[in-house]
C-alpha cells in the first residue's frame, strides 16, 4: 500500500513493509522455529499491515548461541576500542540517513504522531549512538598500591579491568520502542557485548530496521540478535537463559519482579526500568501558563504512554483554578488522529488493550467520584483513541491517583503548602521522576531533596540528556542508563593483583 490514513509513506518504508519481516539471528534473517507469526496492528484502524514471527524459546537459544560465538570468537572480541567508535558512528550515520523511514515505521506501528517520532525518538536515538560511541574508548580501570601486612618482603602491584559483561538479554516496551532498543543496544556495542534483543509484541518493526542498518554498519554476525515474539515466551525464555550475563528490562513494574527474579535465578545481572505516577508539582509564585503548557505536555505527550508521564498535578490551591482551565484548553484544543498524518497531535494508543484499561481506568475515577474537566471518553472512529483528559474533585486514596494509567489522563489536585505536597507527592509506590515549577530558587532547591525520585525536573518536564543517568527509585526499578553510569552495567570489574 502506498498510501495510509491518506499520507504517501516514504519509498524506503513502502519496501520495508512489502517485504516479509523476518527476525535476525547470526547473519541469517529466519522465521521461528515453529514456523508461527504474530500480526501487527494499526493502532490508527484497528488492521493488520505487517506479521513478524512468533520467536519462542528455541528461537532465543539459537540466538543467545550465536550471540556467545560473536562474544567469544570472531572480529568481534578482537576489535579494538577505537574500532568500535568508529563502527557505531558509522551506525548513528545510517540511523540519520533513514530518519524518516524509521519514524514512518514507529509511526505506523505505535500510533504515535510521526513528527514526533522523526524529531524526537529517531533524534535521540541517533544522540544516543554517537555519546555512547565516544565511551568505546574511554572504559577504564584503576591501579592501587597492593600492601599485605603478613608479606613484608614481596611487592605488589594491584590494577582493575573493566571487561564486557557478555551476552545480554534485553526486553524492551511499546512505548518507545526505537529508543529503547538503542538504550539497550548502544552501551552493548560500545562496551564490546554482543546482545539479544527481544522487542515489544506491539511494536517489534523499528527494531528489526535498525538491526538491518547495524548489519549494514558492519557488525560481525551475532553481535546484534532480534527475536520477535510474545513476553511470556520469548520474553521469558530471554530472561531466564542460562547462557545470558546479564538482563536489561524496560517495561511494567509487574513483568520486571518476574523477570528479575527469573535473572537472579541464574545469578543473572539485571537492571529494570519500570513504571511511574510522577508528579508535576506547581507553586504559587509560577507562571500559570508556562505551568498549563508545561503540565500539557509532561501527561500528553505520547499519549501519556511515557513511564516519566506527569500523571499527579499538584498545584497550591491559590492558583489551582486557573492551572486547571489552562491545561484543559490546551488538551480540548489537540487534535487527534493517525500518528502518520504530520499535522496529528494526540496519536491512538498502541493497542485495543491498552484503550480499554485506560477508558477502564476513567470510569473508575468516575465511580468513585472524580469528574473530567475534559476529555474522559474515547476517541472518534475504529483507531484506539482516548482525548486527553484532566480529571479534577479526586481524593489521595483514588485508583486513578495511585495506579499508572499510561494515557493521556492527569489527576489535578490541590495543596496548602510544600511540606504537604512533598508528602502527597512520595505518597506513591514509585518513584522515577517529579518536576517543580517555580522561579523561586530557595523553596525549589528546598522540595528537590525531599521528593523520592531518579530525576528531578525544574521549569521542565520530560527532558533527557544521554549524559543524565536515568533510572527509579522504590518500584520504578533497579540501575542508572544513560550517562557514564551505565558503564557499570554493561561491564564487569575485574581486581588483579600481582607479587612482583
Ligand atoms: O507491559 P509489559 P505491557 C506499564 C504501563 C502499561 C502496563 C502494561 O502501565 O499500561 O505496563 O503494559 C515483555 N517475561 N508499562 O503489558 O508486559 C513484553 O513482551 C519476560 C510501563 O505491555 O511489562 C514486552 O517486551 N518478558 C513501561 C516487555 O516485557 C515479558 C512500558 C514489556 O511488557 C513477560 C510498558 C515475561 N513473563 C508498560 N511478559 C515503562 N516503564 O515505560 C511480558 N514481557
Amino acid at each position: 500500500m502506498e498510501r495510509y490514513h491518506g499520507q504517501l509513506l516514504s519509498d524506503g518504508t513502502r519496501r520495508f513493509l512489502e517485504n516479509p519481516r523476518r527476525m535476525l539471528i547470526g547473519a541469517e534473517w529466519v522465521e521461528a522455529a515453529s514456523g508461527e507469526t504474530l500480526a501487527v496492528v494499526d493502532p490508527a484502524s484497528g488492521e493488520k499491515f505487517a506479521s513478524v514471527p512468533a520467536g519462542g524459546a528455541e528461537d532465543i537459544d539459537r540466538a543467545v548461541a550465536a550471540a556467545r560465538r560473536a562474544f567469544e570468537s570472531g572480529d568481534w572480541p578482537k576489535m579494538r576500542p577505537v574500532d568500535r567508535e568508529r563502527l557505531l558512528l558509522k551506525f548513528a550515520d545510517l540511523v540519520e540517513a533513514n530518519a524518516q523511514e524509521l519514524a514512518e515505521i514507529e509511526s505506523l506501528d505505535n500510533g504515535k504522531p510521526v513528527t514526533m517520532a522523526r524529531h524526537v525518538d529517531v533524534a535521540l536515538v541517533v544522540d544516543f549512538l554517537r555519546y555512547m560511541a565516544g565511551w568505546a574508548t574511554k572504559i577504564e580501570g584503576s591501579t592501587m598500591d597492593v600492601s599485605v601486612p603478613i608479606v613484608r618482603d614481596r611487592e605488589f602491584f594491584g590494577f582493575t579491568r573493566r571487561e564486557p559483561v557478555g551476552v545480554v538479554g534485553a526486553i524492551i516496551p511499546w512505548n518507545f520502542p526505537l529508543l529503547m532498543a538503542a538504550w539497550k543496544v548502544a552501551p552493548a556495542l560500545a562496551t564490546g557485548c554482543t546482545m539479544v534483543l527481544k522487542p515489544a509484541e506491539e511494536t517489534p518493526l523499528s527494531a528489526l530496521r535498525f538491526a538491518e542498518l547495524a548489519l549494514e554498519a558492519g557488525y560481525p554476525a551475532g553481535v546484534l540478535n532480534v527475536v520477535t515474539g510474545l513476553g511470556h515466551k520469548a520474553g521469558a525464555a530471554l530472561a531466564s537463559h542460562k547462557g545470558v550475563e546479564k538482563v536489561a528490562f524496560t517495561g511494567s513494574t509487574e513483568i520486571g519482579k518476574l523477570v528479575g527474579k527469573a535473572a537472579l535465578d541464574n545469578m543473572t545481572r539485571v537492571s529494570l526500568e519500570l513504571g511511574g505516577k510522577s508528579p508535576v508539582i506547581v507553586l504559587d509564585d509560577a507562571d500559570v501558563s508556562q505551568a498549563a503548557a508545561g503540565a500539557a505536555q509532561a501527561i500528553f505527550f505520547n499519549q501519556g504512554q511515557v513511564c516519566t508521564a506527569g500523571s499527579r498535578l499538584f498545584v497550591h490551591k491559590s492558583r489551582f483554578d486557573e492551572v486547571v482551565e489552562g491545561l484543559s484548553g490546551i488538551a480540548a484544543g489537540m487534535k487527534l488522529g493517525a500518528g502518520i498524518d504530520p499535522t496529528t497531535q494526540i496519536g491512538p494508543l498502541v493497542s485495543a488493550t491498552q484503550q480499554k484499561r485506560v477508558l477502564g481506568y476513567i470510569e473508575s475515577g468516575f465511580a468513585e467520584g472524580a469528574r473530567a474537566a475534559t476529555g474522559g471518553a474515547a476517541g472518534e472512529g475504529a483507531g484506539y483513541f482516548v482525548k486527553p483528559t484532566v480529571l479534577v474533585d479526586t481524593t489521595d486514596d483514588m485508583k486513578v491517583v495511585r495506579e499508572e494509567i499510561f494515557g493521556p489522563v492527569v489527576v489535578a489536585m490541590p495543596y496548602d503548602d510544600l511540606d504537604e505536597v512533598a508528602r502527597r507527592a512520595n505518597d506513591t509506590p514509585y518513584g522515577l521522576a517529579a518536576s517543580i515549577w517555580s522561579n523561586d530558587l530557595s523553596r525549589v532547591h528546598r522540595l528537590i531533596p525531599k521528593i523520592q525520585a531518579g530525576t528531578v525536573w525544574v521549569n521542565c518536564h520530560n527532558i533527557l540528556d544521554n549524559a543524565m543517568p536515568f533510572g527509579g527509585l522504590k518500584q520504578s526499578g533497579i540501575g542508572r542508563e544513560m550517562g557514564r553510569a551505565v558503564l557499570d552495567l554493561y561491564t564487569e570489574s575485574k581486581s588483579v593483583i600481582m607479587a612482583l
